[in-house]
């Protein structure tokens, strides 16, 4: 059975030093449909229909990913010492008692969080959907939770939930929403599932007698109503459900019955990692561009802009507003959504540089979002780089190099062309198979058309000798009459 073996993965993998995400993923496209214990949507409807469900998503292109909790406050140091790695495993990296780290929750007033601004920072990158951890592998709820008391309501001193602020601000500046959570492993509730570290128990993976108990009461008494109440309480939201680290433990029988739920909700979105064998709508690479997307499937690379998710003070490796930018083109070009992370503080405040780069990616997609929104991929690729015929990557396949000259997208008469490096004189392309009657920069407001001779098989375009953007400066060359 295919779970089985990629479940068997997990555990092996766990305990080796450098772990990728890639290998728990389902990400190559089954010819043949799995048999699961109740049929999820993807099983019974139709193309038109999925095409109908999925169609904000694939126009949409850009979203924000919101990773948000009692890990804020930590923010990477432990006991005076700071903790490798995410700063949302804290509590897993650094064997932190289930009691200290609730201890967490009467310490959590952010009271800085104000979901109109975080909404208008999203809406002022350009992001057309924020997806927020409701409950992270940590257990805590950032949300009113009836059915288990670990919550940002019933537990600290800030009492409001964020899920519904963000909701209510979503509504009107008109932008989705969709939960982040994490199903299968939960290091505060009894019986939950816990990926390996450091010397836990080798079969439990737990590191306190507290966290001991059985699955299924973890499921049923916590996972599944949490997911009701945030499948029921925000009205038309979420739009998304995000699920993370399936394990061995999320059986398709146990999957099915988070499938049930998900049912009573037609125009839901779920990804690849709910487990149990369901391949939900989206695949999920996590913190890297797959060389060429995945044909056939829809997409979403989820990144980082520091190394971390949540958190941590002391992580100020940011990537520049370039990479950021040019990592979405990257993207579109393959056809993929970009899921772009922010992790406020403790007061719910979004750190300085993550808001400054959202800010400036938004100025540019102001002007040049024609070329990303409700675009097709490239007609071309070689752009996107070729793979090294001597150079292995981790798992010993041709390593991938890329390259950052251009890339292209495409939309019903038109090519776009993102140009990185500028050339000195004109573009060329040496394959173009279709007939292009003007070309011009969409920076230019005036679209003044540029010089361009075209042959059967190439096309010059010639350019003015400065880019209009040093980012990325968009060519359009336009098919229509
Ligand atoms: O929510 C973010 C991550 O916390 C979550 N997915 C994204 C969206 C995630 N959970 N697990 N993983 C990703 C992959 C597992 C990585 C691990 Fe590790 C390697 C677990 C143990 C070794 C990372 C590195 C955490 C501790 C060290």
């Amino acid at each position: 059975m295919k779970l089985a073996h990629r479940s068997i993965a997990i555990v092996v993998l766990s305990a080796a030093v450098s772990f990728s995400y890639a290998q728990l993923e389902g990400s190559k496209p089954e010819a043949q449909r799995v048999h699961h214990p109740i049929p999820a949507i993807q099983d019974t409807e139709t193309t038109a229909q999925h095409y109908a469900r999925m169609q904000w998503w694939r126009e949409a292109r850009f979203g924000m990913f919101i990773h948000w909790g009692l890990y804020s406050i930590p923010a990477g140091t432990w006991d005076g010492k700071q903790i490798p790695d995410i700063g949302e495993w804290i509590m897993n990296d650094a064997s932190i008692p289930v009691a200290d780290y609730k201890a967490l929750a009467a310490r959590f007033n952010p009271t800085s969080f104000r979901a109109h601004d975080i909404v208008s920072l999203a809406k002022s990158a350009g992001m057309k959907y924020i997806v927020i951890t409701a409950k992270h592998h940590d257990g805590f709820a950032m949300f009113d939770s009836k059915a288990n008391a670990f919550n940002i309501v019933a537990s600290t001193p800030f009492k409001r939930d964020p899920l519904r602020e963000l909701a209510e601000e979503c509504r009107k500046q008109d932008i989705k929403l969709g939960f982040y959570y994490s199903q299968d492993q939960d290091w505060t509730a009894p019986g939950a599932s816990a990926i390996q570290r450091a010397n836990h128990d080798p079969i439990t993976h737990h590191w306190d007698k507290a966290q001991d108990g059985a699955f299924d009461t973890y499921l049923h008494t916590k996972a599944i109503p949490q997911i009701k109440e945030l499948l029921t309480n925000y009205g038309e939201f979420p739009v998304v459900v995000w699920f993370d680290t399936p394990t061995a433990n999320m059986t398709p029988e146990r999957a099915a019955e988070i499938v049930t739920l998900l049912k009573q909700h037609p125009n839901l979105i779920w990804n690849n990692r709910l487990g149990g064998t369901y391949k939900g709508d989206t695949e999920t690479p996590e913190q890297y561009i797959p060389p060429h997307g995945f044909p056939g499937r829809d997409w979403e690379a989820c990144m980082t802009m520091n190394d971390t998710w949540g958190y941590k003070s002391y992580d100020t490796n940011f990537k520049s507003t370039e990479t950021l930018l040019r990592n979405l083109i990257d993207i579109a070009s393959k056809g993929g959504n970009y899921l772009l992370n922010i992790g406020p503080d403790s007061t719910g405040v979004v750190p300085a540089p993550e808001a400054e780069r959202l800010r400036q990616m938004g100025q540019w997609l102001a002007v040049n979002g024609e070329a990303i929104y409700n675009t097709k991929p490239t007609l071309f690729g070689p752009e996107a780089g070729e793979f090294s015929a001597t150079e292995k990557d981790k798992s010993g396949n041709p390593k991938f190099i890329p390259s950052w000259k251009w890339r292209s997208t495409t939309a019903a008469e038109k090519i776009y062309i993102e140009i990185f490096n500028w050339p000195s004189g004109s573009f060329h392309i040496d394959t173009l198979p279709r007939k292009v009657n003007s070309a011009y920069l969409l920076a230019d407001s005036a679209h003044t058309p540029l010089k361009m001779s075209q042959t059967a098989d190439h096309i010059d375009v010639q350019l003015p000798a400065k880019a209009l953007d040093p980012i990325a400066t968009v060519l359009v060359l336009n098919m229509s009459k």
